[in-house]
């Protein structure tokens, strides 16, 4: 089985090329390294570096493969806030453009990074696949179009596509180094180097925090299972859990060696335009889907993040 993965350079991407290729499968990169790294692709793996928005690059990328796995996106809601249509360009232009080369080739299966953030400001206890979705920000509108084009693909071409709800992904390779880093990377680079922590509202907004390598495991198993009815499948991908900010620095402080009785320094900022307050999936779907998926431990996870911080 050969697998296209876009972004396979990134975070997420380059654990999931790690997991196709310890399953025996060929694998295929594009990535323009704008926020991936060479270093993070595996060996192994064929890297071709080019941009999604580049339509002959996505037509000669799906040649001869199985299956796309699209994760290239600015993944970021406050990059995309500042700037819509830059965004848009990647985050849903780029896709439709990678699904349409993608049905033109043959291939059968797409799996495709959506969002939470689809599910908005609808405060819910869990939002499951079939509650109201209400994207307020362009990351979640371009994520949602996404979808919705998909399901075109899959009614109009017979494409077996798969939307994939992430919640907040965290593990290593999740790079500090951008304001628009993921919380717990900024949280475990401050509290390694000793640096106050930022906290954007009042520290009390809840995430349902799920390990980049349970993602990998969960995502590969989509691409590789086989094709099955020509339809969109939406589904979470989390743990159903809920951490607060503040339960968080609890948990990474002693992590890090760095909370001997001491409290870190906390700076308050205020909230984050298009920030959620609180963000929990419910996993019934996923947990049906695939009843015995890894689930990494919230301290076991934060615990790997550190050593690979500390390993440099
Ligand atoms: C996550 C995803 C994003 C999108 C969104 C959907 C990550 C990294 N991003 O955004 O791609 O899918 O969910 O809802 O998973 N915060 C601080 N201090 C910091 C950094 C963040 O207080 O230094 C806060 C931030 O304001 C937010 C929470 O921590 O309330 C989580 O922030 P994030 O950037 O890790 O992730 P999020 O949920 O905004």
């Amino acid at each position: 089985m050969h697998v296209l993965v876009s972004g396979g350079a990134g975070f997420i991407g380059s654990h999931v090329v790690e997991r196709l290729l310890e399953h025996g499968r060929r694998v295929r990169v594009i990535d323009d390294l704008s926020s991936g790294r060479r270093e993070h692709v595996p060996d192994g793996a064929e890297l071709v570096e080019a941009s999604i928005t580049d339509p002959s690059a996505c037509r000669a990328a799906v040649d001869g493969v199985d299956a796309v796995v699209h994760l290239a996106a600015i993944a970021s809601v406050t990059r995309s806030v500042e700037a819509p249509s830059a965004t848009h360009e990647v985050n849903l232009a780029a896709t439709i453009r990678l699904a349409e080369a993608a049905t033109t080739a043959g291939v059968a299966r797409f799996v495709y990074a959506s969002s939470a953030a689809v599910y908005g400001l609808i405060e819910r206890d869990a939002h499951g696949e079939h509650d109201p979705v209400a994207p307020v920000t362009p990351y979640a509108i371009d994520k949602y179009t996404g979808e919705t084009y998909l399901r075109f693909f899959a009614a109009e071409h017979g494409l077996d596509a798969r939307a994939l709800r992430f919640f907040n992904v965290y593990g290593p390779r999740q790079l500090p180094s951008s304001p628009y880093a993921g919380v717990i990377a900024r949280f475990a680079t401050g509290l390694l180097q000793g640096e106050p922590l930022t906290v954007y509202g009042d520290g009390e907004q809840t995430r349902d925090f799920i390990y980049v390598g349970d993602v990998a495991t969960i995502v590969t198993r989509h691409a590789e299972e086989p094709p099955t009815s020509a339809a969109l499948r939406v589904m979470n991908v989390c743990n159903g859990s809920r951490t607060s900010l503040h339960d968080l620095i609890a948990t990474l402080a002693p992590a890090t060696g760095a909370a001997t009785g001491a409290a870190p320094e906390i700076r308050h900022e205020p909230a984050r335009s298009g920030d959620i307050r609180h963000s929990r999936g419910d996993d019934a779907e996923l947990t049906a889907w695939f009843p015995d998926r890894p689930r990494t431990a919230l301290d076991e996870g934060l615990r790997r993040v550190v050593d690979w911080m500390q390993a440099g």
